[in-house]
């Protein structure tokens, strides 16, 4: 049956969150006339967020390089000459100077990621310590660290540890194109093992790697219909990275990565969305309509994990020319006295 669109934008305009989303019905929002998909993000937005606030989050590459993993996007995989060097854990101290660095300069989360493809269970204890001391500077945590095991996921929450990312990055029939050494369903458990363990879900993907537009349908597909939404999407747009598989090829229309936004916005109604990696290369008209989309995140610093990312001057700026507020806080509720400060 061809879906009714204008019941549907109706429907959606509610800003009810659903999870029986259909492929055709987010096709269809995918092909709205431009002017009507930004109204639709516009009203769903706005009746769960001001329109005005960006939550702000800070990264931190805590283990980087020689991963196992062979995800044609990534500069840290081993399987590709892209001048990264692997490198060992950062120490406590080292990690904690950087998260208070964060703060200061406004991040009210800290992410810190390893180029792991999963984390030994002695990881998981000295992960766990920079968690704890990261919550205790009053800031949310937040750690991508690859798959995990129930127990690890519970080990982690136990220190502390507030958000988990672990992307989806592209539909499940693209997946095979972009990684072979793990699975769809590995990343599904994994996914699992973090909401079990009491954890809020980051889970997002890219635009950018060479897939079609069903492909970013079956990617908000898979994401929309999660048993509970994640609290958090990453929107990334592919960073080209010299060395890696997906370097070079044709960079995705902006206009289709707004759209990819704004659907997003739509279908998990009450999550904050975040404009993820690729901002150094964007203008900054194209930031503003993808918060105009209903994107409310970002990274604030000069560097995400191995890449560069706008610094805080061009930042200031553009938030200057919007009218953007922080977002303390935006959906964690801190146990940590400190968070008051
Ligand atoms: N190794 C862990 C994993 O894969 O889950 C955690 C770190 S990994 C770098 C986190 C995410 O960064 C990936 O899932 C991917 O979505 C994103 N990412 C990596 N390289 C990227 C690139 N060149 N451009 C855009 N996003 C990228
Ligand atoms: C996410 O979705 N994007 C961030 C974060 N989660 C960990 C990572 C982007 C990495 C971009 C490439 C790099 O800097 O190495
Ligand atoms: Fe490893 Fe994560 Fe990069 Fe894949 S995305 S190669 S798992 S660091």
């Amino acid at each position: 049956m061809p879906v009714d669109v204008t019941a549907l934008a109706r429907q959606c305009s509610s800003g009810q969150p659903r999870h029986n989303w259909t492929r055709a019905e987010i096709a269809a929002l995918f092909a709205l006339p431009f002017s009507d998909l930004i109204f639709l993000a516009q009203q769903v937005h706005r009746r769960h967020f001001d329109a005005n606030a960006v939550q702000m989050s800070s990264l931190l590459s805590i283990k980087t390089g020689g991963c196992p993993e062979d995800c044609a996007y990534c500069p840290q995989s081993a399987a590709f000459e892209t001048g990264v060097e692997a490198g060992k854990l950062m120490d406590l101290e080292a990690t904690l100077q950087a998260a208070r660095a964060a703060k200061k300069d406004g991040a009210s989360r800290f992410c810190m990621g390893a180029a792991w493809r999963n984390p030994k269970d002695r990881d998981i204890e000295k992960v766990g310590r920079m968690i704890a001391e990261v919550k205790a500077l009053g800031m949310e945590t937040c750690a991508t660290l690859g798959m995990l095991t129930p127990d690890q996921a519970q080990r982690l929450r136990a220190a502390g540890l507030d958000y988990y990312n672990h992307n989806l990055d592209t539909s499940p029939e693209h997946y095979g194109a972009i990684i072979t050494t793990r699975t769809y369903q590995d990343r599904l458990d994994t996914l699992a093992h973090v909401r079990a363990a009491g954890m809020k879900v980051c889970c997002g993907g890219i635009v950018g790697l060479g897939e079609s537009s069903d492909d970013r349908i079956g990617l908000l597909h898979s994401l929309a219909t999660l048993p509970a939404h994640p609290e958090s999407v990453p929107v990334n747009m592919l960073v080209q990275v010299e060395g890696t598989p997906l370097a070079g090829q044709a960079k995705p229309d902006g206009i289709d990565f707004v759209r990819t936004i704004a659907v997003a916005r739509i279908v998990m109604p009450e999550s904050v969305v975040r404009l993820s990696a690729g901002r150094e290369e964007m203008s900054d008209e194209l930031q503003a309509l993808a918060f105009l989309a209903g994107a409310n995140s970002i990274f604030l610093g000069d560097r995400l994990l191995t890449t560069k990312n706008p610094g805080q001057d061009r930042d200031g700026a553009l938030f200057g020319k919007l009218g953007i507020t922080p977002m303390p806080y935006a959906t964690a509720e801190l146990d940590s006295p400190a968070a008051a400060e």
